[in-house]
């Protein structure tokens, strides 16, 4: 028998499920937003719908929701709907859980099995604006398509048909300066295969190249990372196999036994082209960003030394490690001038722990300077229940090493940050930065929203949301001036 909500240790406080979709028009506001702020911030949330069948199941697998809060003259509508997938409409249908482990086919209740081929995904891991599209993402399943405006399912995405892959990242790259896309699906040749298919995909939704590689081994690729002339792709000890599924296991298992890696393929190379470099465990679940000169790459991300997962378990039955979870940021330097086939690792802004990582978006495959990031401030108090959360915003400074951060109070908890570019020109990292947080006295919601021209002042404005909103995997401001090109 499944749990019930109630006696679920996994759905519980800041991760008890919102079962409804919600609309609250003219949001209360303290403090005032911007004038300059007009846009809509997209969230891809994870929700279980109804319990899940496994207690110990992952939290990755829960119901993908999409959640909007848009944003013109200093005022705020919200608006959240379940994602329609194949996987929560068969469910509603027979009102329960009919699915089993996060990715694990086998696991689901007998009249599911062999019905779901990549259609049993939540595409609940990110949003994204592209080529006129609102696109929810999750990596097992192709891009699921949403109206932008009602938030309605349209239905799987394909690009026409020149995409050929049938799994999609949740973190697709899009070059700051032309637009163009650069993305991927691993276990490409169906479950558990080794196959990464890389596609680039011009800025009007035109699949313009595909190149198949083969990890060396089977990993979560969940993020990469390009400069101006390469792509690279982190290969690490988050394993799975068939035997592991046909066991009935969740999908992924941390294996300390094998090396990690760092793909390198050049933008406009062939797959043969592609070069590993081999180092030290670690995983590189999330990267900020990357750029190369004179053939030397350095690469930016929040890196952890083990297992980041406390719900994917050792595959040789070791405890999960708090320690080697620690996510911090890291730079990475590959010369592909040398026949040496490691990087060195250099550990920055160590105090600063977040897992979270990203850029001003503008930049993306070019010269940057700056991360933005939340993170987890452990010389602030806190007022809130359990394990200190993310409580600050950064605008981390990789020119210099200096950090600018928000605080946003004791008693709140802070998901991903999302960055506003103050105008289309305006300079690098220049704006407003805004993250969902749950404040732990009411468990209610609000936008915090701060000025990166003075981020310790704390936040210029807060929308407050009359109940707890969906929990964030990944979000992404998109300003009206892109919805208008
Ligand atoms: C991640 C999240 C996912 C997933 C695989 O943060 C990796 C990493 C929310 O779902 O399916
Ligand atoms: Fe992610």
């Amino acid at each position: 028998m499944a749990l019930s909500y109630a006696e679920h240790p996994a759905l519980q406080g800041d991760f008890e499920p919102s079962r409804f979709n919600a609309s609250v028009f003219d949001c209360e506001v303290v403090g005032e937003i911007p004038a300059g702020l007009d846009g809509t911030f997209y969230r891809a949330c994870a929700e279980w719908f109804y319990p899940p069948k496994f207690p110990d199941d992952s939290p990755f697998a829960a119901d993908g929701m999409v959640t909007a809060l848009r944003i013109a003259d200093g005022c705020c509508d919200f608006t959240s709907r379940f994602i329609e997938t194949p996987r929560y409409l068969a469910n509603r249908e027979a009102r329960r859980q009919l699915f089993g482990y996060y990715r694990n086919p086998f696991t689901h209740e007998p009249e599911m099995q062999g019905k779901f081929n990549n259609l049993d995904t939540a595409s609940n891991t990110n949003v994204i604006w592209f080529a006129g599209r609102l696109l929810a993402l999750k990596e097992d399943a192709l891009p699921m398509e949403m109206d932008p405006d009602t938030l309605e399912t349209k239905g799987f995405f394909d690009f026409g048909g020149g995409y050929k892959a049938p799994t999609f990242t949740a973190h697709p790259k899009v070059d700051g300066r032309t637009g163009e896309m650069i993305t991927y699906g691993y276990e490409a040749e169906g479950l558990a295969s080794n196959a990464i298919w890389i596609y680039t995909v011009d800025a009007d939704g035109t699949v313009t190249s595909e190149r198949r590689i083969a990890a060396p081994y089977l990993s979560m690729v969940h993020d990469i990372a390009i400069s101006q002339n390469y792509i690279m792709i982190p290969v690490y000890g988050m394993v799975s196999s068939m035997e592991r599924l046909r066991e009935g296991k969740v999908h992924w298992g941390w294996d300390t036994t094998v090396p990690s890696h760092i793909g390198v393929l050049p933008r406009n190379g062939d797959a043969s082209d592609i070069r590993w470099f081999d180092g030290p465990q670690m995983a590189m679940v999330h990267t900020f960003a990357a750029t190369d000169r004179d053939g030397v790459i350095t690469l930016d991300a929040a890196v952890s030394d083990g297992n980041p997962f406390p719900f994917f378990p050792d595959v040789h039955g070791k405890p999960f490690d708090p320690a080697a979870a620690r996510t911090t940021v890291r730079r990475y330097t590959i010369d592909m001038n040398s026949r040496d086939a490691g990087w060195r690792e250099e550990p920055r802004f160590q105090d600063k722990p977040g897992a979270l990582s990203r850029i001003d978006d503008r930049f993306m495959g070019h010269d940057f300077r700056y991360g933005l990031m939340s993170f987890s401030d452990e010389f602030q108090a806190f007022t809130g229940t359990g394990r200190r959360p993310t409580n600050s915003l950064g605008r981390f400074d990789f020119a210099t090493g200096e950090v600018e951060t928000m605080f946003a109070g004791p008693e709140f908890g802070l998901q991903e940050i999302a960055f506003a570019p103050r105008s289309p020109d305006a300079a690098e990292a220049d704006g407003w930065v805004m993250a969902l947080a749950t404040n732990y006295e009411t468990m209610k919601s609000e936008l915090v929203i701060g000025d990166t021209a003075d981020l310790a002042a704390g936040p210029v404005a807060r929308v407050r949301l009359p109940f707890k909103a969906p929990q964030q995997i990944h979000g992404n401001w998109v300003p009206a001036w892109s919805r208008n090109t």
